[in-house]
């Protein structure tokens, strides 16, 4: 765990518990998606594990199933939501010097649209 963090200060446990609102886009027992508070892309979405994991040198072979099984599902429900969506991008950026900002592991899942769209 990053030093001084505890689960406590995490704002993505805080998000998986509720004490902090977020908009699901999925949720089972082991995953929740929810909209990035920045929409790099309208619709970019994080994907977090429930358990508190900093990055992905932390993840055994269970997890990455359980996180990395479930990204398909999520990119598709994003492309079926809006019909402008026509791709995505996945991002996932683990150490500070990967411009990993917070330290509960997460993948970014960014629809991309046409210009005519009117979006990047
Ligand atoms: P990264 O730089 O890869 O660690 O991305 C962290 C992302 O987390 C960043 O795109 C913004 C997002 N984020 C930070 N705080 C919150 C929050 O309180 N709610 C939501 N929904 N997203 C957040």
């Amino acid at each position: 765990m990053k030093e001084g963090l505890t689960m406590t200060d995490c704002i993505f446990c805080k998000i998986i518990s509720g004490e902090i609102p977020s908009t699901t886009v999925y949720e089972d027992d082991q995953v929740k998606a929810f909209l990035d508070i920045t929409q790099v892309t309208p619709g970019h979405t994080l994907v977090v594990p429930k358990k508190h994991v900093v990055d992905i040198f932390e993840y055994d072979e269970e997890l990455a199933q359980a996180v990395f099984s479930r990204i398909p599902k999520i990119a598709r429900a994003l492309k079926n939501f809006d019909p402008r969506v026509k791709g995505v991008n996945i991002v996932n950026n683990n150490g500070e010097v990967a411009y990993q900002s917070v330290f509960h592991s997460h993948i970014h899942l960014l629809p991309r649209y046409t210009k005519e769209d009117g979006f990047k």
